[in-house]
């Protein structure tokens, strides 16, 4: 009998887990996903898909092995991902750790500096090259790939843990906000994010201050951001998408001609750290938890994913 596994979620989070268990395992688990929505209705098909790890040394690891990933997947021929070079202006000097894992990192000079900056608080700036990330393209790539593995998925929603019963040995938890409610973890909260997708092929350098950024997709560009915490508001606020598209163009005037693909909102699942550790449930069942990625989701998924097999390895052998 193979072990049965159930991952909660169908986020990019929930889906790379699935992926990475299989692969750690060959044959011998059966992987069951059962989630309230799937792509293209998940946080994760909102997200920007820039590649910019969190603070902290765990993440610095779960981003550079993410990262490897991404090489990998480009160098299939994969669309939906790629470098991107681009400028990030700041009104304190800032340079994280995770600029480690970045391409040719430059310090702008101050001649630089007043020559690219648009508003008083850009004071300094850093030129780097990072990586993006289509969610929705590479969840679909994963999905294929869990599938010819021979995973099932369900959708549905799970109101209590206790609806799962004993059909599980191992309990994946990668329900990103939806743990609020379902592990009554009150230290996750949302943190509202709206943004606007545009076409405007000749910008082709990322643009970040403090409030904006202009970032690169495939098509199209994406124009960000807010950060409205514990807002559970789905729709599309036009004062706030107004904001964000005059906010951009004054940092990118040539913004001022591109066209609205579509406007965006999503919830992410904010938490002061992600939360990625075992723990046992009631009836015995192992659960491994994986959610709290806040605003790095897309940017930490496959060490993640990585490590939550490891987490299953060592609660089987
Ligand atoms: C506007 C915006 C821009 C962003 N840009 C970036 C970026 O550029 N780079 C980056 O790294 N990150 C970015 N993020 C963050 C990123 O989107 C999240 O960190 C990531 O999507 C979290 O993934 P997840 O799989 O945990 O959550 P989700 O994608 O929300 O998936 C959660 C899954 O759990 C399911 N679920 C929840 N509760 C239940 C339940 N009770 N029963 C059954 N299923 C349940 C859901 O239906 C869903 O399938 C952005 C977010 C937003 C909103
Ligand atoms: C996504 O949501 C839309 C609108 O609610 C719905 O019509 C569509 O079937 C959903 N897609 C999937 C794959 O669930
Ligand atoms: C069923 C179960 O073990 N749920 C736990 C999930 O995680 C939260 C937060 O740590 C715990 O409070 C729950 O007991």
């Amino acid at each position: 009998m193979p072990t049965k596994i159930v991952v909660l979620g169908a986020g990019i989070i929930g889906i790379s887990s699935a992926l990475a268990i299989q692969e750690a395992f060959d044959k011998d688990v059966q992987v069951t996903i059962i989630a309230e929505n799937v792509s293209p209705n998940t946080t994760s098909d909102v997200a920007a898909g820039l590649i910019e790890p969190a603070e902290g040394k765990r993440a610095k690891e779960w981003g550079r092995l993410t990262i490897n990933r991404i090489k990998e997947y480009i160098n299939e021929g994969n669309l939906g991902a790629g470098e991107i070079s681009g400028y990030w202006m700041q009104s304190k000097q800032e340079h994280p750790e995770w600029l480690d894992l970045m391409k040719n990192v430059r310090v702008l000079s101050n001649s630089e500096v007043t020559e690219i900056a648009k508003r008083p608080q850009h004071k300094f700036g850093l030129f780097y090259t990072t990586w993006y990330l289509e969610p929705t393209r590479y969840i679909d790539y994963c999905t294929k790939k869990i599938m010819e593995n021979g995973a099932k998925i369900i959708q549905r929603k799970i109101e209590n843990i206790d609806e799962l019963g004993n059909d599980f040995d191992v309990i994946v938890n990668c329900t990103g906000l939806g743990s609020r409610v379902l592990f009554n973890d009150e230290t996750i909260r949302p943190c509202r994010g709206q943004i606007v997708r545009v076409s405007c092929p000749q910008v082709r350098h990322f643009f970040m201050d403090d409030d904006y950024y202009t970032l690169i997709n495939d098509n199209c560009l994406i124009l960000g951001r807010t950060k409205d915490m514990d807002c559970w508001d789905l729709t599309i606020d036009k004062k706030s998408a107004d904001k964000i598209i005059e906010g951009n163009c004054i940092n990118i005037p040539s913004l001022s001609n591109a066209k609205i693909v579509s406007h965006n909102v999503g919830l992410r699942p904010w938490r002061t750290s992600v939360k990625l550790e075992k723990e046992i449930g009631k009836n015995n069942t192992p659960i491994i938890h994986n959610y709290g990625h806040g605003g790095n989701g897309i940017s930490l998924h496959w060490g993640c994913a990585l490590e939550v097999a490891q987490l299953v390895k060592s609660i089987l052998v």
